[in-house]
C-alpha cells in the first residue's frame, strides 16, 4: 500500500472517567488520575465522601495534513479557489505537510483568486469583514475606502498590491502604520504560518521556534514567536515579539508578551504594562494599545510594528529608513524583487536564525 505523503501525525485526547473515594487523591494521582474539578461542587473536598476523577490518554493518531482529503490524502483542499485551482507547493524545502494553495488563473489574484487584477487601482480596492484584508469579502466589487471603512470596522485593501488598511485605525498617527501610499511598506505574519515579505512574496513556514523576521546591519533584530489555540485557525493565535537594539554601544533586548514589555538592558530589567496611554523607553521607541492592537513605534529607524491579539503582525518599514539596503530576515531584502526572498529564507531558516535563538523548544523568545 502506498503511503500518501500529505498524512500528519496528531495528538488525539480521550478523556477516561471513575469514580474513588476523595481520601484516595494522592494514591489515584501517582496512578495518573487526577481529580475532575468540572464535575465537583465548589468548595472544600469531604475526604468521607466519593470523587470524581479523570485521566486524558494522548493517542498519537496519523489523518490527513491540513488541507488534503481522500483516502490517500492526495486531493487538495482549499476550500474554495474562485478563478484559479488548488494545488501543491512545490520547491525545494516546502514539507509535505505544507498545506496547498491556490494558484489563480491569469488576472486574478488574491488568497482565493477572487481579486481581479483589472479592476485594483489606487482608488478602488476589496473591503474585506475582518481587520487584515484575509477571507470574506463585503462586496465582491473594488470600492473607495471611504465606501468601505463608513462602518469603522473591517479592512481595506487587496493582496494583489500587498496593501491593507484596517478601518478601525484610520484615525490619527495609527494610520501611519499600514498606508496606502507607497512611502512605506509591510511585512506580515499571521496564523501560525502565513508570512509575506515587504516585497510581496507569500508563503507558509510552520515554526514553534521564534523566526527571524529582520536583522538589519545596525544590530537592529526582530523576532516572533507563535502558538496558536487550534491548528489552521488563523484567527486564534499569539504572537510574542522581541526585537533586539543596541543603544550607546550596549545590547538592549525587548519582549512583548501578551500585555506586557520587558526590557533587559545593561542595567537590568524593566517590565511595562502595555496601555492605551503612550508609554516610551528611551526617547526612539514608543508603544501604546489601542483596541485589539498593540502598536510601536521605534522612530529613528522608522519602523512600527503592530500586533492584534487575534494573532497578526505587520511590520511597516519607510522608504526612508536608514535601515533599507542593509537588512536581512523572512520579511525579505526590500529590494523591490520578490522573486529574490525565498531563496534568502531557505537560508536563514535552516541557518543562523536557529543558531541565534538556541532555544528552540517549545515557544520561547
Ligand atoms: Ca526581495
Amino acid at each position: 500500500m502506498s503511503v500518501s505523503s500529505h498524512q500528519c501525525k496528531y495528538n488525539e485526547v480521550h478523556v477516561n472517567k471513575t469514580e474513588a473515594s476523595c481520601a484516595d487523591f494522592l494514591s489515584m494521582f501517582v496512578k495518573g488520575w487526577d481529580l475532575d474539578r468540572d464535575s465537583m461542587a465548589e468548595g472544600d473536598i469531604d475526604m468521607n465522601t466519593v470523587c470524581p476523577y479523570l485521566k486524558k490518554i494522548h493517542k498519537e493518531v496519523i489523518g490527513c495534513c491540513e488541507g488534503w482529503t481522500g483516502d490517500a490524502c492526495d486531493t487538495p483542499d482549499c476550500e474554495g479557489c474562485d478563478q484559479g485551482e488548488c494545488v501543491e507547493l512545490e520547491g525545494p524545502g516546502v514539507p509535505a505537510s505544507t498545506p496547498p494553495y491556490c494558484r489563480c488563473f491569469e488576472n486574478y489574484g488574491g488568497k482565493r483568486c477572487d481579486e481581479d487584477l483589472r479592476e485594483v487601482n489606487t482608488a478602488d480596492q476589496y473591503c474585506f469583514e475582518d481587520s487584515s484584508c484575509e477571507g470574506a469579502k463585503t462586496s465582491p466589487h473594488v470600492m473607495a475606502r471611504s465606501a468601505c471603512c463608513s462602518g469603522g470596522t473591517g479592512s481595506w485593501g487587496s493582496s494583489v498590491r500587498s496593501e491593507c488598511t484596517p478601518c478601525a485605525s484610520t484615525q490619527g498617527e495609527v494610520n501611519d502604520t499600514v498606508s496606502v501610499e507607497r512611502d512605506r511598506v509591510t511585512c506580515l505574519t499571521a496564523g501560525e504560518d502565513i508570512y509575506r515579505t515587504f516585497d510581496g512574496a507569500s508563503f507558509l513556514h510552520h515554526s514553534t521556534c521564534s523566526v527571524g523576521l529582520l536583522r538589519a546591519g545596525t544590530g537592529l533584530e526582530l523576532y516572533t514567536s507563535t502558538s496558536c489555540l487550534t491548528a489552521g485557525d488563523i484567527c486564534n493565535c499569539r504572537k510574542d515579539v522581541k526585537m533586539n537594539f543596541m543603544k550607546n554601544d550596549e545590547h538592549y533586548s525587548l519582549r512583548l508578551q501578551e500585555n506586557t514589555v520587558t526590557v533587559t538592558g545593561p542595567d537590568g530589567t524593566d517590565v511595562i504594562p502595555v496601555t492605551n496611554e503612550k508609554s516610551s523607553i528611551g526617547n526612539n521607541i514608543v508603544f501604546k494599545r489601542e483596541d485589539e492592537s498593540v502598536f510601536f513605534w521605534v522612530l529613528i529607524e522608522e519602523l512600527s510594528f503592530r500586533r492584534d491579539d487575534s494573532g497578526l503582525f505587520m511590520l511597516t518599514l519607510k522608504k526612508t529608513s536608514p535601515l533599507v539596503g542593509n537588512i536581512q530576515g523572512v520579511c525579505g531584502n526590500f529590494d523591490g524583487k520578490p522573486e529574490n526572498d525565498r531563496a534568502s529564507l531557505d537560508a536563514l531558516f535552516q541557518g543562523n536564525m536557529d543558531e541565534e535563538e538556541p532555544v528552540c523548544d517549545g515557544l520561547v523568545l
